[in-house]
């Protein structure tokens, strides 16, 4: 633990004012040493208040959101070798965990970016990823799996999102198929998957997860703003990203284990029930072009998504899904 994180620890742990000298003993250094690193902990945006005589006291944060405070949201040895790396810009998250793959880091990996300049989408997209809004995130795996066995990953991906979402801000979150996490029919997250593989072996899966945390309705490019929201947009107020974060990553955590110890059937299950899509009249796009309608049944025994059509079930791998509106129509 950083001397900073120690101070945290001791005010979080008091609702009175701490003396400079009971920090001072706890944490080891000197009560110079103590107010230098108080003053540090307020510019990165803590609200600590400081009484002449009585010490200090933590009242508040601002969105905080660095290594240190992500780290705090999260158990130790959260998971064991895992880094948080924070970057206040980076050119994709996804390109930096695969550079950093190729110089030994593992699983458990976490790069984090505030902004992103060439945030990806899946088939080529573009992810718009501004600044101090949004939590632009890759996670480095190393599962034990075949090929065809990573997009059960990207099932629990969503999952984690849509229920660290629901923990920290009470919204309910659904997943369009594959993994598209929407609130009142907008996106709010996306996710990209992405391999390090040979035909016979899996090295690393790079999940990449892109959710709009702080964002208002101005701050997306225009041909987004009819698809997209953000948390603070659904609850009419800001969140603290390293907190929503810090709930998805142990829902990640927790749903990884329940993949590689229980199998997909339990996945498969947590995933029908937060889906927008099963029972529903959808539309499936691929390559830009209508492949077929239908009723999305669920998610077969390999995560194809099985949809009833006049010729029979059939079993969809890969493409988009929009789903039929009120009006007739169908939603992006
Ligand atoms: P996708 O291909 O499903 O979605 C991309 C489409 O979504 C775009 O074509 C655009 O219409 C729309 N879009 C773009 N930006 C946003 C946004 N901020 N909110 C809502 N809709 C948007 C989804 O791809 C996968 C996105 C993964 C993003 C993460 S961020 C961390 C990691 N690094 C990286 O480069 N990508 C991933």
């Amino acid at each position: 633990m950083s001397t900073k994180e120690m101070i945290l620890a001791v005010l979080e742990s008091s609702d009175n004012f701490v003396s400079g000298e009971t920090l001072s003993q706890q944490c080891g250094i000197s009560r110079t040493a103590i107010w230098k690193q108080i003053q540090k902990l307020q510019q990165e945006g803590y609200q600590i208040e400081s009484q002449h005589r009585t010490g200090y006291r933590l009242v508040g944060m601002n969105d905080v959101f660095n290594a240190q405070e992500i780290r705090r949201q999260l158990p130790e040895n959260f998971w064991q070798d895992g880094k948080i790396l924070y970057y206040d810009e980076l050119d994709s998250t996804n390109q930096e965990a695969r550079r950093l793959s190729s110089q030994g880091y593992g699983q458990g990996t976490v790069i984090v970016a505030d902004a992103q300049t060439a945030g990806r989408g899946r088939l080529g997209r573009h992810w718009d990823s501004s600044g101090g809004k949004g939590i632009w995130f890759s996670l480095i795996l190393e599962p034990k799996v075949s090929l065809q066995q990573t997009s059960s990953y990207s099932f629990v991906a969503a999952i984690a999102v849509a229920e660290g979402i629901g923990q920290e801000t009470g919204l309910q979150a659904e997943i369009k198929w594959p993994n598209d996490i929407l609130i009142g029919g907008k996106k709010v997250c996306g996710i990209l998957l992405e391999l390090m593989a040979e035909l016979t072996q899996v090295h690393q899966l790079i999940m990449g997860i892109g959710i709009n945390a702080n964002q208002i309705l101005a701050d997306f490019p225009e041909d987004v703003q009819a698809k997209a929201t953000s948390l603070a947009i659904e609850l009419g107020h800001p969140v603290q990203r390293s907190q929503v974060l810090g709930a998805i990553l142990q829902h990640l955590k927790e749903n990884c284990r329940l993949l590689e110890e229980e199998g997909f059937s339990i996945i498969r299950e947590k995933w029908t029930a937060l889906s927008c899509v099963v029972g529903k009249e959808v539309r499936i796009i691929q390559q830009g072009k209508e492949l077929m309608t239908g009723i999305a049944e669920g998610l077969g025994e390999d995560g194809a998504l099985l949809v009833r059509t006049d010729q029979g079930v059939e079993q969809i791998v890969a493409g988009d899904v929009s789903l039929r509106s009120i009006d007739g129509g169908y939603a992006f």
